[in-house]
C-alpha cells in the first residue's frame, strides 16, 4: 500500500505535493502511477494529516481533497484505491467514485461511520488509536499493551457484525504511533500473533514514523533503512498489507522476505 497525501500538512513531503489545483491533481496521479510502476497494489489517499497535534481539517476541505483524486486514480490506474478517512460523508462520497477499501484511524468510530461504511460493499481497515490525535502522545498507558489493543479491536469487529458488516470484509491494525510509546510500539511490532490471533488480515504502518527516530535518531527523510527493517519484521510475522511511502525499497523487502518465510522463490 503506497500512501498518497492530499494535505497540505503532511508531516513526511512537507506538503510540497498537493494544493487544491488542477496541476496538483496531475502530480498526485502521476506520484500514484509511479508507486503503481513500483509494485504498489493499493494506494492510500488521505486528506486528514493524524500527526500528532494537527489541525482539523473540515468536511468541505477533506471532500476537495480527497474525491478528485480517488475518482482519477481510479478510472485512470489499475489499483486499488483506499480511502484514509474517519467521516461517513467521505466514505460513502468515496464509494460512489470507485474507493476499493475504506482505511479509518478512528476503527469508524466517528457517529454514523459505522452505518455509512456498512452500505457500501468495501473492504475496511479498523485502526487502534488511544485518544485522539491532538492529545494522544501525551501519556499513553496500557495495563497491557498486546491485550488492550487486541481487545479493542475484537470489540469493532463484533460491532461491525452488528449493523451487518461481515467479519471477512474487516483488515485489522495496531496503529503504531497512534497513542503509543516508544515501548508499545516495539511490543506490539515484536508480536503480532496477538493480532493474527483475531483470525484477520493486519495491516503495518510504521513507514517513517518517529518509533524510528526513537531508536535511530534520524530526521524524517533518514528513515528509509529503519522503515525497511520493520517491514521485514512485519511479513516474517505474517502481516499481509504494508503502508509505505517508499515503495520499491519495501517490494524488494517484502518479497526477500516472503522467499526466507516459505523458502521458496515465489512467481516472478
Ligand atoms: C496509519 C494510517 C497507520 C493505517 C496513518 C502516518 C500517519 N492508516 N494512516 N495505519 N498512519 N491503517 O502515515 O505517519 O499506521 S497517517
Amino acid at each position: 500500500m503506497g500512501i498518497l497525501n492530499v494535505t497540505p500538512d503532511s508531516f513526511s513531503d512537507g506538503g510540497k505535493l498537493y494544493e487544491s489545483s488542477q496541476l496538483s491533481l496531475d502530480q498526485a496521479v502521476r506520484r500514484a502511477a509511479a508507486m503503481v510502476s513500483e509494485g504498489a497494489t493499493i494506494i492510500d489517499v488521505g486528506g486528514e494529516s493524524t500527526r500528532p497535534g494537527a489541525a482539523p481539517v473540515s468536511l468541505e476541505e477533506e471532500m476537495a481533497r480527497v474525491i478528485p483524486v480517488v475518482e482519477r486514480l481510479n478510472s485512470e490506474l489499475d489499483v486499488v484505491v483506499s480511502v484514509d478517512t474517519s467521516s461517513p460523508e467521505v466514505i460513502r462520497e468515496a464509494a460512489k467514485v470507485g474507493a476499493g477499501l475504506i482505511n479509518d484511524v478512528r476503527a469508524l468510530g466517528k457517529p454514523g461511520a459505522l452505518e455509512a461504511a456498512a452500505a457500501t460493499d468495501l473492504p475496511i481497515c479498523l485502526m487502534h488509536m488511544q485518544g485522539s490525535p491532538a492529545t494522544m502522545q501525551d501519556a499513553p498507558t496500557y495495563d497491557d499493551v498486546l491485550d488492550d489493543v487486541a481487545a479493542f479491536l475484537k470489540q469493532r469487529v463484533k460491532d461491525c457484525e452488528a449493523v451487518g458488516i461481515q467479519k471477512e470484509r474487516l483488515i485489522l491494525d495496531p496503529g503504531f504511533g497512534f497513542g503509543k510509546t516508544i515501548e508499545h510500539n516495539l511490543r506490539l511490532l515484536n508480536n503480532l500473533d496477538a493480532l493474527h490471533a483475531l483470525g484477520l488480515p493486519l495491516l503495518i504502518g510504521t513507514s517513517r514514523k518517529s518509533m524510528i527516530d526513537h531508536v535511530l535518531h534520524r530526521p524524517v527523510d533518514q528513515r528509509l533503512a529503519g522503515s525497511l527493517a520493520t517491514v521485514a519484521i512485519s511479513v516474517m510475522q505474517g502481516a499481509q498489507i504494508i503502508r509505505v511511502h517508499d515503495v520499491a525499497e519495501t517490494v524488494d523487502v517484502v518479497r526477500m522476505t516472503e522467499a526466507v518465510r516459505n523458502e521458496s522463490i515465489g512467481e516472478d
